[in-house]
């Protein structure tokens, strides 16, 4: 069992809030279906997935493209390895969860939602 303890306790703040963000985010751009498909945009572009990742920038239809070097396709499929990696090493370091229209609209600046039961099993 992981006790926050200074100077740990902060991190352990940042990581559980950066968990909540996260649930919310996806909660918001793809009620959770990780076959879910966004579209058009105005730009005629699609999102993809759980993370809802836009097509225009950060993937390629039918081959590996876009700034995460990924097929779309690979987007809305069961493994969200690629999915979160796309997010956590392009996405969110460029824009932080401000990439994110559903997470700007109903998480920014919203309580968070409480998914305490989650840790019944896992301590952080
Ligand atoms: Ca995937």
């Amino acid at each position: 069992m992981f006790t926050p303890t200074q100077p740990f306790a902060g991190l352990h703040e940042k990581i559980t809030s950066s968990f909540y963000q996260g649930v919310c985010l996806v909660e918001n751009e793809s009620a959770r279906n990780t076959s879910a498909i966004g579209g058009p945009n105005s730009n005629g572009s699609y999102d993809y997935g759980l993370f809802q990742i836009n097509g225009k920038y950060w993937c390629a239809e039918g081959v590996n493209g876009g700034d995460c070097n990924m097929k779309c396709e690979d987007l809305i499929d069961d493994d969200i390895t690629d999915d979160s990696k796309c997010c956590l090493e392009m996405i969110y370091p460029r824009h932080g969860f401000n990439a994110w229209h559903g997470w700007e609209r109903k998480c920014k600046y919203h309580p968070l939602p409480d998914v305490t039961h989650c840790f019944n099993e896992v301590t952080l």
